[in-house]
């Protein structure tokens, strides 16, 4: 009795054993409830951080754009140009500045925006700030 159920079992193993190696044991038909199925998982797409391009135009004493608004994390570029008097563009939190120039000039800066929260940024020069040429950078979660 003893002997017949270990030989069973070897040759329950061998069967597995011969499944699990994928060649079969002679006529043990493979079903495909047995057999194992390839999982493909798709592929992770890669996130390239967002980059955010805005053109604003400075005259007297006012930008063009007075609310920019980005995602924390985004690369922000400011293509800055005048039409009217002598400006630059810049925020203090981020250090972001564009060099002052005159009409027909252009200035570019690019920085992260790696902080949440409504920043100012104004033109520094003479009063033009109290003048009202500001606008915010609104950074959000
Ligand atoms: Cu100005």
């Amino acid at each position: 009795m003893n002997k017949f159920l270990l030989i069973g079992v070897a040759v329950v193993v061998l069967l597995a054993l011969g499944l699990w190696l994928g060649g079969g044991m002679g006529k043990q038909e493979v079903t495909g409830e047995n057999m194992t199925q390839e999982v493909v998982t798709p592929t992770e797409a890669i996130v390239l951080a967002e980059e955010r391009v805005f053109d604003l135009v400075g005259s007297d004493f006012e930008y063009d754009v007075k609310e920019i608004r980005v995602k924390k994390g985004e690369t922000v570029t400011i293509n800055f140009t005048v039409i009217e008097g002598m400006h630059d563009w810049r925020v203090d939190e981020f250090e972001a500045m564009t060099e002052v120039i005159e009409v027909d000039g252009a200035s570019s800066v690019t920085f992260v925006a790696d902080m949440v929260g409504t920043f100012e940024y104004y033109c520094s020069i003479g009063q033009h700030r109290a003048n009202g040429m500001v606008g915010n950078l609104i950074v959000e979660e």
